[in-house]
């Protein structure tokens, strides 16, 4: 029996690695495992990090599992005159190499990640107001509920949070090739904004206000998605997010205020140019 235990350990590895080889040259049908195209700027780093860690991780998973496996096989009962296995109770080196390893790839990851975590995490993009140096302030403030999003723009006063916001549900749109920030809030329960091809997910807690920010160079039409498990309705919390040039957002936010009614009213109206037919809020 423990001839077929080695066996499935030695498998397990090499199963990993092969599947983990097909999703990373994209075939069939592991190449649904890859993330999809970024369209952030800041992509390349955190690919990069993912990428790096994941194969750190493909080589432990081998490391280990041909440990384990030879062990199985090497120490076998049957290889000993009293037909049991060889027993220790312990080894101060091995459990001191055992530690010490994982330690120093876990201090390397912590050194590694730490400007992608910062320029992403702790950062936040700055604006030049009157020759001074300030964060921007959020383009939108983004509430999460139960189950949907809906989304404030900063009316004409360039500030969310105040009487001119303007509200729409389930689309988000936002200019190409600028800084984003968004300002984000619950109303009920932890929700969390997650867009993969943005390579940005963060977490949104009730009673807090946090901020996330990305740069796309791209035009797109993607989905918002929650990735927090929040009540019954979470599968279908969703929104659309369509990163538009800068000339077409302005007459976006402009659409906006002509047609502005405020939300106890009646649903705020969608301008013409943009197509909001399958926006998340809707569709589901
Ligand atoms: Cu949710």
């Amino acid at each position: 029996m423990s001839r077929l235990w080695s066996l499935i350990f030695y498998c397990v590895p090499v199963f990993a690695t092969v599947t983990f080889l097909m999703a990373l040259n994209g075939v069939w049908p592991f190449a649904a495992c890859q993330m999809p195209p970024s369209l952030s700027t800041a992509g390349e780093t955190i690919d990069g990090l993912f990428n790096g860690i994941h194969v750190l991780a493909v080589v432990i998973l081998l490391g280990t599992g041909a440990a384990i496996g030879y062990v199985l096989w090497r120490f076998d009962h049957r290889r000993n005159p009293d037909g049991k296995a060889q027993y220790f109770s312990h080894n101060t080196a091995l459990e001191f190499v055992w530690t010490l390893i994982p330690g120093i790839i876990l201090v390397f990851l912590a050194f590694y990640q730490m400007n992608a975590w910062s320029e992403n995490k702790m950062v936040r993009p700055t604006t030049m107001v009157s020759g001074i140096e300030q964060p921007t302030p959020p383009l939108v403030l983004v509430k999460a509920k139960q189950f949907g999003w809906e989304f404030h723009y900063a009316g004409a006063d360039g500030m969310v949070e105040t009487a001119d916001d303007l509200y729409v549900e389930g689309l988000l749109v936002v200019p190409r090739g600028q800084d984003v920030v968004l300002q984000l809030e619950s109303r009920d329960v932890i929700h969390s904004f997650f867009v993969p091809e943005l390579r940005l997910k963060q977490d949104v807690v009730p009673g807090m206000r946090q901020f996330a920010w990305f740069n796309s160079n791209q035009t797109a039409d993607v989905d918002i998605l929650c990735t927090e498990l929040c009540g019954w309705g979470h599968y279908k919390m969703k929104a659309r997010l369509q990163i538009v040039e800068p000339a077409e957002f302005k007459t976006y936010v402009d659409g906006l205020e002509a047609t502005y009614q405020p939300p106890l009213a009646s649903a705020a109206k969608q301008p013409s140019s943009i197509s909001v037919a399958d926006a998340g809020g809707k569709r589901d």
